[in-house]
């Protein structure tokens, strides 16, 4: 863990997205395949990165994108962008998070999108997250919000009740159980829990960047 010092000024929670999202493009070297996140923290990363290669400090990057807005963001910074397809090696992905707990096990999807982003993440060597210290959460759920799940549309409302079920007296306890039961559900297409999948968590606050690796 590192820790910088305390900025002379309170800090607004978009400027301490940005500082963790500029802090997270240092791990970006030239020739990189890179998965590029998506919401409003990602967004400052993706920026950066265009504004390195439009400044020639960066090289060869190939960008994945994990949504279609991230995309068209990349494509308007010139970034040059392919797919798991062609490439399903990634050497680092930089993204957001809604929570993140101690062990650094991740709640993502709050901003839509988790299906590609688990798909991208779950394919990169290193998976650095990017938050303000709001997101830090004592365990997953904690924060009293829902944990995403994607689900097919087909009876949308059965799978909903189903899901509902599953957590009755609302304590998700063991996170690794809680997802198994939730993918077992035919109808559910992924879950925005992300464990074990973050290797270093950025977070920028008022006391400076701290940086967490698992
Ligand atoms: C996406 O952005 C989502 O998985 C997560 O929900 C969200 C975090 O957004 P923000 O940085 O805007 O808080 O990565």
């Amino acid at each position: 863990m590192v820790s910088t010092q305390s900025p002379s000024r309170l800090l607004t929670q978009d400027e301490l997205k940005k500082i963790a999202a500029y802090k997270a493009v240092e791990f970006v070297e030239s020739g990189m395949v890179l998965g590029l996140g998506t919401g409003s923290t990602a967004k400052y990363a993706v920026d950066r990165i265009g504004e390195l290669l439009r400044q020639g400090k960066l090289n060869n990057i190939i960008g994945i994108p994990t949504s279609k807005k991230t995309h068209e963001q990349a494509v308007s910074l010139g970034i040059p962008l392919s797919d798991l397809d062609s490439h399903p090696f990634l050497d680092l992905a930089i993204d957001g998070a809604d929570e993140v707990d101690p062990y650094l096990n991740l709640v993502k999807g709050r901003g839509g999108s988790l299906l590609r982003e688990k798909m991208v993440e779950g394919a990169c060597k290193k998976f650095v997250v990017i938050v303000d210290e709001s997101k830090l959460v004592k365990h997953v759920g904690a924060s009293g919000l829902a944990i995403p799940v994607e689900i097919v549309p087909f009876c949308w409302k059965f799978t909903a009740q189903r899901l509902q079920a599953l957590f009755e007296d609302a304590d998700i306890g063991d996170l690794k159980a809680a997802s198994d039961a939730i993918l077992r559900l035919a109808g559910v297409v992924e879950h925005g829990m992300f464990l074990d999948m973050a290797t270093t968590v950025i977070v920028a606050g008022e006391l400076g960047i701290t940086v967490k690796n698992k």
